[in-house]
């Protein structure tokens, strides 16, 4: 444990230079130690990215098909490692086994996907305004990418960004989340075994410091983030002054709808799962449920009863439904939240606190949380969490509950429920999210579709599917003029 685990850089695991450490830590059982990992420093970052430029001009002239079938067997080797991976997560971060077995799926999912794309990344070929020219559309890579990765999906979201930006011909530097990065490092083991050419693949630890490095160096073209609003910003804001391509996904205050001829049960469940399932730290989780007043007080009652119902317990206890919050500061902001609302005058109907059972006081557990006689205005309403806790409000028709619905600042998961197909296609169009579930909770987003977030959700970027590949690459157009002679676009007229 003593041993500090080492970055993966060029190739070669390698000792950080900074003598700073952190410790990753069970969140539901904080005695119990992952291991220690370097806070790394900007003389590690500059390692690393000198590492990717350098294997950059020969990974860019692998055909797509050939990276493709690097992440066939990346596929084969993290279904190989999936349990093994999935209860290291569990121990790491805390999410419950059954969760975390879908995390590593969907690192498989996307690896299959991405690979596919290997023998498409399709571009366009079009007409030209002139007889004896060709034109086309290519997509070409970006360069050095710094992919930044938060604890929530230790495995899923450095998926979701390595695999489409090393099938467009880039290389990439890994900055996992300080919570999660033992995680980090079996899915660079996978990828070292699957074969990636030293250098296209590197991994450096470190927390918020490190990660800062990692936006400056003046040699990385591209961010990729996932995290906080804080910290997002602060990675525009650089990547803006210094012109680097930089996507961002940042926070969610998700809404589910429930309308008075919903299949009820139906969205109940759908409201459990999306607000406490992964403990509420989702940012697509659900954290208002806006229902209509007709069946309001019979969906809190049967809300509260379930709610309370939950098992509470670490993640890789049998039958466990909600493990603990991922660590102190998180612990420590849930606590807060609960304060405020009630200091805002919504009603705390069940849970607000830890639970009281000494076993679970060994961790960051909190027990399943909701609000009633919520205002749209009040903090509670309108903040991400990024835990149990879910506001209910009552809402008086359609036009009611999209209207609060669309009063956040954020806009990334959305869901309704209803058995009306007009009402649900008016919420289609209507609801101002990057994602609109209909009789769906707002959780549980396929790799092969667009995932990203509207207003401060995000920067107008979606990762996964094909439209992740345009995060990753840039378009050249290409003409090719046959005629031989000098044909002038706009002046010559062609005809
Ligand atoms: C996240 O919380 O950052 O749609 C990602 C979902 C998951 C991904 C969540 N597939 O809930």
């Amino acid at each position: 444990m003593n041993k500090t685990r080492r970055n993966f850089i060029g190739g070669r695991w390698k000792a950080s230079s900074s003598r700073g450490t952190y410790i990753s830590r069970n969140p539901a059982d904080t005695s119990d130690i992952l291991g220690r990992f370097p806070e790394s420093s900007p003389s590690d970052i500059d390692l690393a990215v000198r590492a990717a430029r350098g294997a950059l001009p020969d990974w860019k002239l692998v055909p797509p098909p050939a990276k493709g079938l690097l992440l066939m067997r990346a596929a084969a080797l993290l279904e190989r490692e999936k349990e093994s991976l999935a209860r290291l997560m569990t121990r790491e971060m805390g999410k419950v086994l059954k969760e975390a077995r879908g995390d590593v799926q969907e690192a498989i999912d996307m690896a299959h996907y991405t690979a596919g794309e290997g023998r498409r990344l399709f571009g366009k070929t079009s007409t030209s305004e002139l007889r004896h020219k060709f034109v086309m559309s290519v997509r070409r890579a970006v360069g050095v990418c710094g992919l930044i990765t938060p604890w929530n999906f230790p495995v899923a979201i450095p998926s979701w960004k390595s695999f489409p930006a090393l099938l467009c011909g880039n290389t990439v530097i890994l900055k996992p989340s300080e919570d999660s990065p033992a995680c980090a490092q079996r899915f660079v083991e996978i990828l070292e075994e699957a074969g990636f050419p030293a250098g296209t693949v590197n991994l450096v630890f470190g927390g918020a410091q490190t990660g800062a490095a990692l936006v400056r160096h003046p040699d990385i073209d591209l961010i990729s983030f996932t995290g906080s609003s804080e910290a997002g910003r602060d990675a525009a804001a650089h990547c803006g002054a210094a012109l680097k391509r930089c996507s961002l996904e940042m926070g969610g205050k998700n809404a589910q709808i429930v309308m008075d001829d919903a299949d009820f049960e139906l969205a109940l469940e759908g409201a459990l799962w999306g607000a406490f399932g992964t403990t509420g730290q989702r940012c697509t989780a659900t954290s208002r449920l806006l229902v209509h007043q007709k069946i309001h007080d019979r969906f809190l009652q049967e809300l509260v009863r379930r709610a309370r119902r939950l098992k509470v317990a670490p993640g890789l206890r049998a039958g466990a439904e909600m493990g603990p919050l991922v660590n102190a500061q998180q612990l420590e902001r849930v606590t807060r939240y609960v304060q405020i609302g009630r200091s805002e005058g919504a009603r705390l109907v069940c849970g607000g606190r830890r639970p009281s059972a000494s076993a679970l006081r060994k961790g960051f557990f909190f027990e399943p949380t909701v609000f009633s006689d919520v205002h749209p205005s009040m903090r509670i309403m309108q903040e991400e969490i990024f835990g149990p806790v879910v506001c209910v409000m009552k809402v008086r028709s359609f036009e009611h509950a999209v209207t609060v619905l669309n009063g956040t600042r954020y806009g990334l998961s959305s869901s309704i429920y209803t058995r009306d197909v007009n009402r649900a296609m008016e919420a289609v169009r209507d609801l101002e999210a990057g994602i609109t579930y209909v009789n769906g909770p707002t959780i549980g987003a396929e790799v092969h579709m667009p995932f990203g977030g509207i207003k401060q959700t995000g920067n107008g970027h979606r990762e996964a599917g094909e439209a992740g590949l345009d995060i990753f690459s840039e378009w050249k157009s290409v003409y090719i003029d046959f005629s031989g002679r000098l044909q002038k676009a706009q002046i010559d007229t062609g005809s």
